[in-house]
């Protein structure tokens, strides 16, 4: 495989059978096209953010390498939620699956429907916890 960029990609879930969804979700990462899942972070229970009432959430960080671009990645990701039987109804909502593309190699995108990197990455602590520890799994040797 040509050498891809790497990806952290976001997983959520508090909805239904929460380990099952995130799973399903690294299950499928591991196999899009172009793209290898390289790691995984801890899963982690966290406090629903946001204005809307919610149960807690799951949540999780991997690391993909992968020679998808952004916005082939996002449709791909919008494809693995549906998969969960994820709804759209109100922002911030509760989900069964829910997939953000956090950062993507160094690349700063501005478009309509995707924001890279994530707007929420400096305020949620969980996320930079994941990201640490996916980093620091890299060291000593590299
Ligand atoms: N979009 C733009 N940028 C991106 C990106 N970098 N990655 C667009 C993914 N999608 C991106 O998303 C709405 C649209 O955002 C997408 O169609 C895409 O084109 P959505 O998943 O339908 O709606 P959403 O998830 O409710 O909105 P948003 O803004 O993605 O919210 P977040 O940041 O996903 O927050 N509490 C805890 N404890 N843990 C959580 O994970 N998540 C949320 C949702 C709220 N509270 C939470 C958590
Ligand atoms: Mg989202």
């Amino acid at each position: 495989m040509a050498p891809g960029e790497r990806v952290y990609v976001a997983l959520g879930s508090n909805v239904g059978d929460r380990a099952a969804h995130l799973a399903h979700a690294r299950a499928r990462l591991a196999r899009l096209p172009g793209t290898r899942l390289l790691r995984a972070s801890t899963v982690e229970e966290t406090a629903p953010l946001g204005p809307v009432p919610q149960g807690p959430y799951l949540n999780q960080m991997v690391l993909l390498e992968t020679t998808l671009a952004p916005r082939e990645l996002l449709e791909q990701l919008h494809a693995i939620e549906a998969e969960r039987g994820r709804v759209r109804s109100v922002r911030w909502g509760p989900r069964t699956l829910d997939l953000d593309i956090v950062r993507y190699g160094d690349r700063a995108v501005r478009e309509p429907e995707l924001t890279i990197p994530h707007p929420e990455l400096e305020h949620r602590d969980f996320w930079l916890r994941e990201i640490a520890e996916l980093d620091a799994e890299r060291s000593p040797r590299g």
